[in-house]
């Protein structure tokens, strides 16, 4: 699956109007900015290992020539004040996002990347700061930059998970490769999941530790930041809709993991205690284990951060907003939800980010309850532990509490979404246009693979000892290749535009009771939405489950990267392209696992009005778009979930509509496991 940002590029520039596209004009190549990105990135404890860089890092003065700064340097500035007065945290130091001075630290940074005006002025300014910097500040800083500037649009990021892999893989490999470092031994470690079969738990523990999902998950708040500011150069749109849908899409997708797997379905409340601990098993490269928390724990308040009782406090706030149908703003003003725009205000007072109308008043929910709930196992700060697994986007998956905390806000969100009006009939009908019949071809088939991932920048290393071969592999869940055959007519007499949805949710509940349309359509998973010209007649949709626009390819290792990097700057296409953007979720995981008897699944395809509902032209060419993207105008006027994201009292309301077809399928899973060899 390709993406969105190739078919918003045109969209993207003109976002990008006070930075200098024109300066840079002649400058590098696109092979030569992936060169440096790649190399800014390896390595990320030792020496840069490219001499031109080096050379950058060594002699390069950032204050030197202020006009190559779109703020006349005001940035740069600032950063180099606070270098120069070692007032910056030092590096071998854990980085968390949530820590207030880390933060405002990698923002400085961000500050001065995003100012640039030319490649050259960036490029060293990154070498400058990371010889200086913590490297987890720079790693973060230097990652949203790429994203955002226009500078860097088609530089393909290389794999978290091998840039800073102790976020991503347990202490035991970590050893190991430790081991294999200092004996001068290649080795390829076996990573297991957390826990043992003693914790039910670990039944879906492939699900929250799969690496391309944490990728997704840390990629998506990189492009949507919460601390984002439309002043450094354009605004995210719909920024906080988005922000409820892709945690939405983690919670009912966790939910059918645990029904795959015979587990109840996922709960939490300040008030209850904390039945699910977890002992992470991962350390920080600096800074130790990450903590653990055991069953059971009730809820304490966190010095410094929060009582409970300010969260009890927050939430009652939101809620009463959303009773009442409005927000109050900063200066007392109403902000009107009870339309199809209040998702996304509300996303943004929740989670909440820089958008959100009043942060006074409403708090930062989302935000304060990953600190106070990554903090239980020292809520004092007794024994000084590091930040503990919520507190870094990477790692927050890892922690089955993860689930349970976005469904406790998740349901908020739908206290609000089922204060909304229905659709009717009318809204929701396409004249003329029937879907006909639904099948899948090829089975609906998940199973494991292992899958071998490099640990080279683990351990510690100097250029006067070789390298030596150090990887893990891992086990993660894949699906076999399917495809959606769709038959639609359309009697319009002319041909049409329409936006094709599909959607599954689980057929029963965890007791074995089916669920009503109204609890499964909020239960819904989104498989894929596309745009497509309808002609007069009877039409055959063919639609490929690796065409799917919820989902990414795999992001290139770095090895592939130096690879294609050399093939590019001799000439040749680099063949990056498709992996511009990391933001889905990986397409292997786009069905839930499913098991050995067949989990069934209601699957739903909506065939809508495109015309209407497309934000921009062309949609229907273009199956690049990958919606979690946030560059440019998102190209679906309608809400994310349209059209199951209301209520549904009567279901005879979808059931009766000739463009909207429901058929039962199963997902398989027959304990297949693709060995390493
Ligand atoms: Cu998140």
């Amino acid at each position: 699956m390709r993406v969105f940002v190739v078919l918003a590029l045109v969209a993207a520039a003109a976002a990008w109007p006070n930075l200098g596209f024109q300066s840079d004009a002649g400058g590098e190549s696109d092979a030569q900015k992936q060169h440096d990105v790649n190399f800014l990135l390896h390595k990320i404890y030792g020496e840069i290992r490219d001499s031109n860089l080096k050379a950058k890092a060594d002699s390069f003065d950032p204050e030197a020539d202020l006009s190559h700064y779109s703020d006349d340097g005001a940035a740069v500035q600032k950063l180099m004040r606070d270098l120069k007065d070692h007032r910056l945290l030092e590096q071998k130091h854990w980085f968390s996002l949530f820590n207030p001075r880390q933060r405002q630290e990698a923002l400085m940074l961000f500050d001065v990347f995003i100012h640039c005006k030319d490649w050259d002025t960036f490029v060293s300014n990154a070498a400058y700061f990371r010889q200086r910097m913590n490297e987890g500040e720079f790693v973060y800083a230097l990652y949203v930059a790429v994203i955002h500037s226009p500078l860097a649009e088609h530089v393909v990021l290389p794999p978290l998970y091998e840039v800073t892999p102790h976020l991503f893989t347990n202490s035991e490999v970590i050893e190991a490769a430790y081991r294999a470092k200092q004996t001068q031994t290649p080795g390829k470690f076996q990573s297991s999941f957390t826990g043992t079969k003693k914790n039910p738990e670990q039944r879906v523990a492939y699900f929250g530790e799969d690496i391309g999902m944490n990728t997704h998950h840390v990629t998506w708040h990189m492009e949507f930041p919460f601390w984002w500011q439309d002043s450094y150069s354009h605004h995210l749109d719909r920024k906080g809709e988005n922000f409820f849908w892709v945690h939405h899409q983690l919670t009912v997708r966790f939910d059918a993991e645990r029904l795959s797997n015979y587990l109840d379905p996922v709960e939490l409340h300040w008030d209850k205690p904390i039945v699910q601990g977890f002992a992470p098993h991962t350390t920080y490269k600096y800074g130790g284990q990450f903590p653990s928390r055991p069953d059971n724990v009730d809820f304490e308040d966190v010095d410094g951060v929060a009582r409970i009782r300010d969260l009890l406090i927050i939430e009652s706030r939101i809620r009463d907003a959303i009773a009442h149908g409005y927000i109050v703003d900063k200066a007392g003003n109403h902000i009107d939800i009870m339309n199809e725009r209040g998702i996304d205000v509300l996303g943004d007072v929740i989670e909440s980010s820089l958008y959100s109308p009043n942060v006074q008043y409403y708090g930062a929910l989302h935000n304060t309850a990953h600190i106070v709930l990554g903090r239980q196992s020292d809520p004092h700060g007794k024994y000084a532990l590091p930040p503990g697994v919520l507190e870094h986007f990477e790692t927050a998956t890892r922690d089955p509490s993860f689930f349970r905390l976005h469904k406790y806000m998740d349901n908020i969100f739908k206290e609000h979404k089922d204060s909304l009006p229905p659709y009717t009939v009318e809204e929701l009908t396409f004249a003329g246009v029937s879907v006909d019949n639904i099948a899948i071809e090829g089975e609906l088939e998940t199973y494991f693979e292992d899958f071998e991932y490099n640990l080279i920048n683990a351990v510690d290393d100097t250029e006067q000892i070789a390298d030596v071969d150090i990887s893990t592999y891992v086990p993660r869940l894949n699906h076999k290749d399917f495809d959606f055959k769709i038959d639609v007519s359309n009697n319009r007499g002319e041909e049409v535009l329409a936006t094709v949805r599909i959607f599954a949710w689980p057929h029963l509940d965890n007791n074995g009771i089916k669920f009503t349309f109204d609890e499964g359509r909020w239960n819904a998973i989104e498989l894929d939405k596309f745009w497509v010209k309808l002609s007069g007649g009877a039409n055959h949709i063919t639609r490929k489950s690796s065409e799917s626009a919820v989902t990414v390819p795999d992001v290139p290792s770095f090895e592939t990267l130096f690879e294609k990097t050399k093939e590019a700057l001799g000439g040749a296409d680099s063949g990056l392209k498709d992996f511009e953007s990391a933001t889905g979720i990986p397409n292997r995981f786009l069905i839930p696992k499913g098991n050995e008897q067949g989990l069934q699944f209601d699957l739903v395809v909506a065939v809508t009005d495109g015309a209407a509902d497309a934000a921009l032209d062309g949609l229907h060419e273009n199956t690049e778009f990958n919606h979690y993207g946030s560059h440019g105008k998102y190209p679906d006027n309608r809400p994310h979930g349209y059209p199951l994201d209301r209520r549904v009292p009567d279901e005879r309301v979808f059931e009766d509509l000739p463009n909207f077809g429901h058929i039962q399928v199963k997902v398989f899973n027959h304990g297949e496991h693709i060995r390493h060899t």
